[in-house]
């Protein structure tokens, strides 16, 4: 009975996808998967524990679904002992850092490289940056320009979001799902 039910489920969905969000503490990442999950924006909620994983199906285009396995990478980002088994398996990843905080962007080298040793060199990504609904008040804080180069060097692209105002969130992980389609044709 099971098994005829988890067949009746998957019909119809061509890919399966781990996608994971990785990158600094506090750059939104656990508000950019509500975001996409519920559509909702909760301030003071509690700092995530371990990993927590959600999933969503998606039309990538015309006639390919998706289904998306999102994994919030909750507070491992301190713990780099701890992140090896987050990454395993994983299709792509959202690079997330904070937009308001440059510090955030220049850890972007080694948060990638993490995840390529980890998933593999050719793991697809799309970098974002986040809290974009800020940069109005406080202006730029990180170099446009620099960050597209460093997205463009490993073929990838560079999305500005707010998980706050829901801005490019949907598109965001859009993105990445054409990249790991491609990636698996
Ligand atoms: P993390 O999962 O990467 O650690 P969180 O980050 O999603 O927990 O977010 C960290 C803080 O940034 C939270 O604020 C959250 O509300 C805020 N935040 C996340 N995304 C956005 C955004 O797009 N715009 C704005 N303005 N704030 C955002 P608190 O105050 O709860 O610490
Ligand atoms: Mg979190």
């Amino acid at each position: 009975m099971l098994i005829e039910a988890s067949i009746i489920y998957t019909s119809g969905i061509d890919y399966i996808f781990k996608v994971i969000l990785t990158g600094p503490g506090a750059v939104g990442k656990t508000s950019l998967v509500n975001r996409y999950i519920t559509n909702t924006f909760v301030k003071n909620y509690k700092i995530t524990i371990g990993v927590d994983f959600m999933s969503k199906t998606l039309k990538i285009n015309q006639n390919k679904i998706a289904k998306m396995t999102i994994w919030d990478i909750g507070g491992q980002e301190r713990f780099k002992f701890l992140r090896q088994s987050f990454y395993e398996g994983s299709h792509g990843a959202l690079l997330v850092f904070d937009l308001t905080r440059a510090v955030t962007f220049h850890e972007m080298k080694s948060w990638l490289l993490e995840l390529q040793q980890s998933a593999g060199i050719k793991t697809p990504f799309v970098l974002i940056g986040n809290k974009a609904d800020l940069i109005k008040d406080i202006g730029e804080c990180v170099d446009s320009n620099e960050v597209r180069m460093f997205a463009e060097q490993y073929n990838s692209i560079y999305i500005e979001t707010s998980a706050k105002s829901g801005d490019n969130v949907e598109n965001a992980f859009l993105q990445l799902a054409y990249l790991m389609m491609n990636r698996q044709r």
